[in-house]
């Protein structure tokens, strides 16, 4: 079992507290990130219960025809007959409450060491939800979380303790790219992602027994190949993140 330094809330039952509260940081008009330290008390111990239950393996990657494998562990189930940590239902359910989204699936990231990292990517949910929420809930050793306009310019980056909570939405994922950079020294650190596309649940709530049951028509959209990805790239959320205003912060509860 990896020991970690000590953290001050970071031992005890995992759950999250009862009086987070989260900033809100707007990057561009249309993509903005929440920071909510100390979301999770027992951050530590959730590190110590998933490094046991996760199933964990080392991605490989194709680039340019050779293999790479990828420079952290990950992991998406449970080992085995291994159960998850009860903490794991209880940030899907708060962050769908708060952010009235359905958090779905989960996927967990292992950086054993400053030498492990994730490259400058946008999640692909980013493909096919227009402004779809990633939560990102850290554990372990601090890190820096950077994010960059894909257009080019400077990063932003926050520093991520353990039980922190970090939020891409809008459209970050269309126009924003984010990383864990490589750093000399570092204490292993694990992040558990959580991802929401879909409308709002009390949009979902409001409608019909009949609607919600009994899908829609199929809409058509009608042209050759080109025309319809140009059609659907056009109802994406448009957003100049080069002329973007600096950012601002405001509080969302
Ligand atoms: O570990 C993190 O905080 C970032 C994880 C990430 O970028 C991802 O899972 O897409």
């Amino acid at each position: 079992m990896t020991t970690l330094p000590l953290t001050l809330f970071g031992a005890g039952r995992p759950a999250v507290s009862t009086s987070w509260t989260a900033q809100r940081t707007h990057l561009d008009p249309c993509c903005w990130f929440d920071h909510a330290p100390g979301f999770l008390d027992g951050a530590d111990q959730l590190f110590a219960e998933l490094e046991e239950a996760i199933d964990w393996f080392r991605g490989r990657r194709l680039m340019y025809g050779t293999w790479h494998e990828e420079p952290r562990l990950t992991g998406q189930e449970a080992l085995g007959d291994a159960e998850l940590p009860n903490a794991v239902d209880n940030i899907r359910d708060e962050l769908s409450t708060r952010y009235d989204r359905a958090f779905l699936g989960l996927f967990c990231n292992y950086y054993q060491s400053g030498s492990d990292s994730v490259a400058w990517h946008a999640d692909r949910i980013g493909r096919t939800e227009v402004d779809p929420l990633v939560a990102i809930v850290s554990l372990g050793g601090p890190r820096t979380f950077a994010m960059r306009p894909q257009s080019g310019g400077p990063s932003n980056r926050v520093q991520l303790h353990s039980g922190d909570l970090l939020i891409m939405g809008g459209a970050m994922q269309h126009h924003w790219e984010h990383a864990i950079p490589k750093t000399k020294h570092a204490a292993p650190r694990m992040s558990v992602t959580m991802r929401a596309g879909g409308p709002p649940l009390s949009a979902v709530a409001r409608q019909p027994q009949a609607e919600s049951e009994v899908p829609g028509p199929v809409q058509r959209i009608a042209g050759s190949p080109a025309a319809i990805l140009a059609s659907a790239t056009r109802r994406r959320p448009r957003c100049a993140s080069t002329s973007a205003p600096s950012s601002t912060a405001s509080a969302i509860n």
